[in-house]
């Protein structure tokens, strides 16, 4: 697909004002503009590319199709003692932190994202373990975070940093703006109509529904934008990256 903006054009309408806007993709010149008087809803080029670079959607099935098990992973009861002391207050005052190359630092608890608007979608979820499992997933659009916190130019990967330990290392796990700014790449604090158990990464975790079951990071705590991987963890871009050589662009 043919890109409806690109640098020059996009930079030639800013320098120009409004005026050359009028022939360019609608949100991409609003967004270029907004980037470059520090709007509110400031989107890079980057992530305006990666709205627009493949839009492939996941496979999503109907409410017959969820599984009445779905297998818990990895950590399932994280015992860091500041993850504990939230599981205990029903993480009242758990914040998500949304930081790194951003214009606008974010700390969300769980009701401010419960107030965003809402994604619910039922996807199956495949872990290279070799079992499959279908539910539903509710909640925010990442994009959406992304774009309130308002990306500096030289973000490129959206890193997640998990409040448990396997091993003795942090999990953690990354991914780029194409799958940031996907549709169904949300944060999710529900499933199948509750509220996420500790199992499954309470309070929140990410689907990442292109990808397969490593990538879904759970228990996410902070969410860091930044230009490259190498100072991250082991600089492979997740734990089982780090760990065991996993492919960092996980596609299923
Ligand atoms: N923080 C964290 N996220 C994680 C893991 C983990 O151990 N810790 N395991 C991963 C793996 S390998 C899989 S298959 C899924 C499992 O999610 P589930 O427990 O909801 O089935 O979470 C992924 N995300
Ligand atoms: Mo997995």
């Amino acid at each position: 697909m043919a890109e409806p903006i690109d640098r020059r054009t996009a930079l030639a309408g800013l320098m120009g004002g409004g005026m050359l806007l009028a022939g360019c993709d609608r949100i991409a010149s609003t967004s270029a503009f907004d980037h470059a008087v520090g709007g509110a809803r400031a989107l890079t080029f980057h992530s305006q590319r990666a709205l627009i670079a493949d839009g492939r959607l996941a496979r999503e099935f109907t409410p017959a199709d969820i599984s009445t098990r779905f297998h818990a992973n990895g950590s399932t009861d994280p015992d860091d003692a500041i993850y504990r002391a939230h599981v205990d207050s029903g993480f009242r005052h758990w914040q998500l932190v949304v930081d790194g190359l951003v214009h606008r630092p974010l700390r969300l608890s769980l009701a401010q994202l419960a107030r965003l608007p809402q994604r619910t979608q039922i996807t199956r979820h495949d872990c290279v373990e070799g079992w499959s499992a279908i539910a539903q997933w509710q909640g925010v659009p990442l994009g959406l975070v992304l774009a309130h916190a308002g990306l500096m130019p030289d973000a490129r990967y959206i890193v997640f940093h998990c409040a448990d330990r396997l091993g003795g290392d942090v999990y953690y796990e990354s991914i780029d703006l194409v799958d940031g700014f996907h549709p169904q790449t949300i944060l999710a604090h529900r499933m199948n109509g509750q509220p996420l158990a500790v199992a499954h990464g309470a309070p929140l975790r990410l689907r990442v529904e292109r990808q397969l079951g490593y990538k879904h990071a759970k228990y996410v705590m902070r969410i860091e934008l930044v230009a490259g991987l190498d100072r991250i963890g082991g600089g492979r871009g997740g734990y089982w990256e780090d760990r065991r050589n996993y492919d960092w662009y996980a596609g299923i």
